[in-house]
């Protein structure tokens, strides 16, 4: 049992991996007049019902990945500075997004409402 689940995880890493790799080059191919792929800037675990890191600094124009390493789904709800939402997220899936504009950007889960974060987008240099 315990090395079925094990495989299982192997298996759900393998995906997100996938998954972030052809995320990452469709926003390369998609758009020539963008600079080159973002470059992720901070990457967050979800596991066990929790973001590994809740506070999050970047600056502006920076990529944040989450990547679903749980059994569960979730998402990211943003409401504040402006409307944002990741969609479902399910396990093994990852979900990268760029902020663009300084700003502080409080998010949750709408699933599990005690999961909680926030990325702090400082102006760029
Ligand atoms: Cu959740």
């Amino acid at each position: 049992m315990k090395r079925h689940i094990l495989f299982l995880f192997a298996a759900l890493l393998a995906v997100a991996t996938i998954t972030f790799a052809s995320t990452a080059c469709s926003s390369k191919t998609t758009t020539a007049s963008e600079e080159d792929t973002p470059a992720i800037a901070m990457t967050v675990h979800v596991k066990d019902g929790e973001f590994d890191t809740r506070d999050i600094d970047i600056e502006a124009g920076g990529s944040v990945m989450w990547i679903n390493d749980d059994v569960a789904s979730h998402d990211l709800q943003f409401l504040a500075p402006n409307k944002l939402y990741s969609g479902v997220i399910k396990p093994g899936k990852a979900w990268i997004h760029t902020f663009a504009a300084a700003g502080t950007y409080d998010y949750y889960c709408d699933f599990h409402n005690t999961m909680k974060g926030v990325v702090v987008v400082r102006p760029a240099p």
